[in-house]
C-alpha cells in the first residue's frame, strides 16, 4: 500500500517498504511504502500548493466536501472496520460499533461545524473605531498520530484542520497506517483539491521528526507518548511553530462509599479493558472507599475472568491483543516487576494455546499497590487496573490528583455535593460522573499538565487550528 501525496498513491522516492503485522497472529498483513525526507518534502509542497485554493473556499464549499466524505466513509464502513480490526488488533465488534461510526460521526460533525467558524461580529470600544474578528486558517498542519485508534486519530487530526481551511500532512503510526489512507482519499473523492489531505507512511524518528521540523509546516499536532511529545515541542519551538499535544494519561476512577457498587464494578472493567487498555483515558487507578474495597475487588476480578479474549474476527470476542509484540513485552514487564511489591489478584499472564501466536495479555487486577510504585504512577497502556483504598473524601481527591497526568477521571457517588466537589477539584481535561469512557464529537478532548494541551474534537478544536485576527476600522476616517 502506498502513501498518499497530492491526490495520488505514491511509492517512496527510495523505493523502500516495511511490513505491517496483524497483532493477533504476528503475520504480515500488508507491505507499505516507507517514507523518507523527500517524501515528506513532496507532501508538504503539495499541501502548500493546495492551501491557496482551500483556504479561500467558502465554509459552505468546505462543508459540502466533508459531508460528502462522511457519506463515502459510511458506504465503506464494513471495509474500514475489517482493516482497522486487523491492523490494530481490535475485536471486529469494537471496530464496527465504535471506531468506524465514531469516525463517520466526527466527519459529519465537522462538516456542519465548518459553517460555524464564528468570530466577534463587531464592537466599538474606543468610540472612534469599529472592531471585528477574523478567524483565519494557519496554513500547512503536520500531524503525528498514534496506533491505538488509527482511524479515529486520523479523523481527529484531519477534520478540524481542513474544516477551518488548513491543509494537512498526516503521519500515522508506523504499525497502523492502513485505514488513514482510504480515509484521506475520501476527501479528494468528495471534491477537495488534491493536496488538501496527504498521508506519509514512515517511521517516527525519520518521517515524523522531519515533518515536525519542516520550515514550511506552520503547526504540529501530535498524539502519542509524553517522551516524544516533549521532543516534538522542542523541535516546534526551535522552528517557531504552533503546537498541540495530546499525551498519556493515568486516569483515576474514584468510588465513594455511597456509590452504586454494581455499576462501579461494571464501569471499572469496561473502562480499564477498553481497546485492551490502550486508551489514554482508560481507568487505570481505582481509588475505592475502604468499606467497599474488598467487594469491589471481588466483583472486578470475577468480571475480568469472564471476559472473552479471542480472535479479532470472532463476533463474540470482547478483548483483542495488544498492538505489537514490543508493546506486549512492555506491559508484561511492568506487571512482572509489580509482582515484587503488589498482589496480582487475577490475570498477569500471556495466554497459551492458539492465542500465544499473537500479542495477547490477560485482563489484570492488582491490589496492595504502593503509591510510589511504577504500576501506580506510569502509564501501562494495557488491560491492567490497580486498586488503592481511601478513608475520607479529602484523601480520595488527593490520590486522584497525585499524578503528573491530567487527561480524564471519573467519580462514582449518589451524592451531588460529592460529585460537584470531584468535578471542581480533580485536575483533568474530562471528569465523568457515574460513568467512564464515553466521548462525543460535540465535546472537547484534551489534557492538563503532562497530558498535554489543546483540544481535539468539538468547536473548541478550532482554537488550535485558526489564527484570530483583530480588524479595526477608524469610523471617523471619512471626516478627517
Ligand atoms: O509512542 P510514540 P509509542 C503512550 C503509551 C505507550 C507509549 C509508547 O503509554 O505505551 O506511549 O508508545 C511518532 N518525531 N502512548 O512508543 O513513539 C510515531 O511514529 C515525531 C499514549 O508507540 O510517541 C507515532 O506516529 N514523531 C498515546 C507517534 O509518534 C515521532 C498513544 C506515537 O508514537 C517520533 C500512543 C519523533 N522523534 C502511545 N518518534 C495517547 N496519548 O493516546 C515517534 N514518533
Amino acid at each position: 500500500m502506498h502513501q498518499y501525496i497530492g491526490g495520488q498513491r505514491r511509492e517512496a522516492s527510495s523505493g523502500e517498504t516495511f511490513d505491517v503485522l496483524d497483532p493477533s497472529t504476528n503475520e504480515t498483513l500488508e507491505t507499505v511504502t516507507l517514507a523518507g525526507h523527500d517524501d515528506v518534502d513532496a507532501a508538504v509542497a503539495a499541501a502548500s500548493d493546495a492551501f491557496e485554493q482551500w483556504s479561500r473556499a467558502t465554509p459552505a464549499e468546505r462543508s459540502t466536501v466533508l459531508l460528502k466524505a462522511a457519506q463515502l466513509l459510511d458506504e465503506r464502513a464494513e471495509e474500514l472496520a475489517q482493516l482497522e480490526s486487523r491492523q490494530a488488533g481490535k475485536p471486529i465488534r469494537l471496530a464496527r460499533e465504535f471506531d468506524v461510526p465514531g469516525t463517520v460521526d466526527n466527519t459529519t460533525f465537522f462538516g456542519a461545524a465548518a459553517r460555524r467558524l464564528d468570530g466577534m461580529a463587531s464592537a466599538e470600544y474606543s468610540g472612534d473605531h469599529t472592531s471585528s474578528i477574523r478567524r483565519e486558517p494557519i496554513g500547512v498542519v503536520g500531524s503525528i498520530a498514534p496506533w491505538n485508534y488509527p482511524l479515529q486519530m486520523a479523523a481527529w487530526k484531519i477534520l478540524p484542520a481542513i474544516a477551518a481551511g488548513n491543509t494537512i500532512v498526516l503521519k500515522p503510526a508506523e504499525i497502523t497506517p492502513l485505514t488513514s489512507l482510504p480515509f484521506a482519499e475520501a476527501f479528494t473523492e468528495a471534491g477537495a483539491p488534491p493536496g488538501v489531505v496527504n498521508v506519509v507512511t514512515g517511521s517516527g524518528p525519520v518521517a515524523g521528526a522531519h515533518l515536525v521540523g519542516h520550515p514550511d509546516v506552520d503547526m504540529t499536532s501530535f498524539t502519542g507518548s509524553t517522551a516524544v511529545g516533549r521532543q516534538v515541542m522542542a523541535t516546534a519551538a526551535a522552528t517557531g511553530k504552533r503546537v498541540h499535544l495530546e499525551l498519556g494519561g493515568k486516569a483515576p476512577f474514584v468510588v465513594f462509599d455511597d456509590a452504586d457498587l454494581e455499576a462501579a464494578v461494571h464501569g471499572a472493567v469496561a473502562a480499564s479493558l477498553i481497546n485492551t487498555g490502550q486508551d489514554c483515558t482508560a481507568a487505570t487507578r481505582a481509588i475505592v472507599h475502604r468499606s467497599l474495597h474488598d467487594e469491589f475487588v471481588r466483583g472486578v476480578a470475577d468480571l475480568m475472568a469472564a471476559v472473552r479474549m479471542g480472535p479479532t474476527a470472532d463476533e463474540a470476542t470482547d478483548l483483542g491483543p495488544l498492538s505489537s509484540a514490543a508493546h506486549q513485552t512492555k506491559v508484561a514487564g511492568m506487571v512482572e516487576r509489580a509482582r515484587g511489591y503488589a498482589t496480582v489478584v487475577t490475570g498477569g499472564r500471556t495466554p497459551d494455546g492458539d492465542l500465544a501466536r499473537g500479542c495477547y495479555y490477560e485482563p489484570t487486577l492488582l491490589t496492595d499497590v504502593p503509591l510510589d510504585s511504577e504500576i501506580w504512577r506510569d502509564e501501562v497502556f494495557g488491560p491492567v487496573l490497580a486498586v488503592v483504598a481511601f478513608d475520607d473524601d479529602d484523601e480520595a481527591i488527593a490520590l486522584a490528583n497525585d499524578t503528573p497526568f491530567g487527561l480524564a477521571a471519573s467519580a462514582w457517588s449518589r451524592d451531588t455535593y460529592r460529585t460537584a466537589r470531584a468535578t471542581r477539584e480533580i485536575k483533568a481535561g474530562c471528569v465523568w460522573i457515574n460513568d467512564h469512557i464515553p466521548i462525543i464529537s460535540e465535546m472537547p478532548h484534551g489534557g492538563y499538565r503532562h497530558s498535554g494541551f489543546g483540544k481535539d474534537m468539538s468547536a473548541y478544536s478550532f482554537d488550535e487550528y485558526t489564527n484570530v485576527k483583530h480588524v479595526m476600522h477608524d469610523v471617523t476616517a471619512v471626516a478627517h
